[in-house]
């Protein structure tokens, strides 16, 4: 099949998973084409199969903002068009579903027919989405989708709940790519940033608002108290400066490392003892995902998709949103009873090889049968 893979190229989990589906599906055959404004993060170096497309903004000086969602609906006309797709796979609704129904519009006057299945991956829904300067397009574009998919039960519940939309929703996890056994870990690299009688502790994420990264430095700095540790923080954004004051103001800075953006953050979870997920909402936890699927135990709030995914007293341990001393406490009982700590390790890894990409995969390649084949049979 070609399809047309239109995604965030940044960090975010919605654009990690879209690359990772994409290359996944690129490796089983089908030719994909991603449409971006930039090139995805994790896509990197030429592969078989796999197409980039970039939609570049021109800087007229009329325009304050710069009207991306045309010039992404005239590029998917032409992509459609041009290498003769079959269906446009579009991850994260804003403004990717509304480019993408102008584009099939567009299309069908010149008689191509195009499906597009619209991917929902949270905060596309959860914040931004119901917000009343976009609710009203999003609620026409998710009922106008061919077919629409939700990363986990509750944002599926939360789309029900927010959007005026009958039309059914699959669930569908994101996944992760992992490996028969747990990898050793690598003690030269570890010994760069701990000692040996020192627990590392890990966040990633895009330091929103919504990652409350204030809970991560105030729960480090609880288990500190009782275990020599460093939290390593990978990732960027708006809240990383009030995480560095906060860090000063407690002295702690010496055991805070800010890595910033990385690529692949396997290599830093490798070396971690537990990961910290404190979210405000979460309709998956990517990240929590990428953790477990390395071993590392979490510890996070239990809002939104987490516990679809970081199971309490398995895979991890989830209290309130909030609730830093749940957290603390929880992540001292895992990280000082060395046995406990192995055996959430195994069972972390355990739980995420039901995320395993193999898994996944055939739903997507299965709904992307069912659209294409209605379509056709609604040409019949
Ligand atoms: O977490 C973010 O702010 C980024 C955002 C995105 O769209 O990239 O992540 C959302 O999608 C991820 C992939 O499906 C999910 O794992 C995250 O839980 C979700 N974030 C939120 O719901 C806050």
């Amino acid at each position: 099949m070609r399809i047309g893979i239109v995604l965030y190229p940044t960090y975010g989990g919605s654009g990690v998973v879209a690359t990772e589906l994409g290359i996944a599906l690129a490796e089983k055959g089908h030719e994909i084409h991603f449409v971006s404004y930039s090139q995805p993060v994790r896509l990197g170096s030429f592969r078989k199969n796999i197409y980039y497309h970039e939609v570049s903004v021109s800087d007229y000086p009329l325009f304050e903002f710069q009207p991306y969602e045309t010039v992404l609906a005239s590029k998917l006309v032409d992509v459609v068009k041009y290498e003769k797709l079959d269906l446009l796979h579009v991850h994260y609704a804003i403004p990717h579903a509304s480019a993408a129904f102008m584009a099939q519009q567009i299309l069908k006057t010149e008689g191509i027919e195009i499906p597009f299945i619209t991917t929902l991956h949270g905060t596309d829904i959860t914040l931004v989405g119901k917000d009343q300067s976009f609710e009203p397009v999003i609620t026409f574009c998710l009922n106008q989708s061919n077919a629409i998919t939700a990363v986990s039960e509750s944002l599926k519940k939360d789309t029900y709940h927010h959007f005026e939309t009958e039309k059914p929703i699959s669930v569908i996890p994101n996944f992760i790519e992992t490996k028969e056994v747990l990898k050793e870990v690598d003690m030269d690299l570890r010994r760069r940033y701990a000692s040996d009688d020192e627990m590392i502790i890990t966040h990633t994420s895009n330091f929103r608002k919504v990652k409350r990264i204030e809970d991560v430095i105030l729960i480090f700095s609880k288990i500190r108290e009782k275990s020599p540790s460093k939290l390593l923080l990978t990732g960027d954004g708006p809240e990383r400066g009030h995480a560095e004051h906060l860090a000063r103001e407690l002295k702690i800075c010496q055991d805070i490392i800010f890595i910033g953006k990385v690529r692949d953050t396997a290599h830093v979870l490798e070396i971690s003892d537990l990961f910290l997920l404190p979210s405000e909402t979460e309709s998956f936890g990517l990240a929590a995902l990428e953790a477990m699927a390395v071993g590392v135990p979490v510890i996070s709030s239990n809002t939104g998709g987490i516990p679809e995914v970081n199971i309490h007293g398995f895979s991890g341990y989830l209290s309130y949103v909030g609730d830093i001393e749940d957290m603390a406490n929880n992540a001292i009982k895992l990280l000082s009873d060395e046995k406990l700590k192995q055996k959430f390790r195994n069972q972390a890894f355990s739980r995420a090889k039901e995320f395993s990409i193999d898994r996944i995969l055939p739903m997507y390649e299965k709904l992307y049968d069912e659209v294409v084949h209605k379509q056709k049979q609604s040409l019949e």
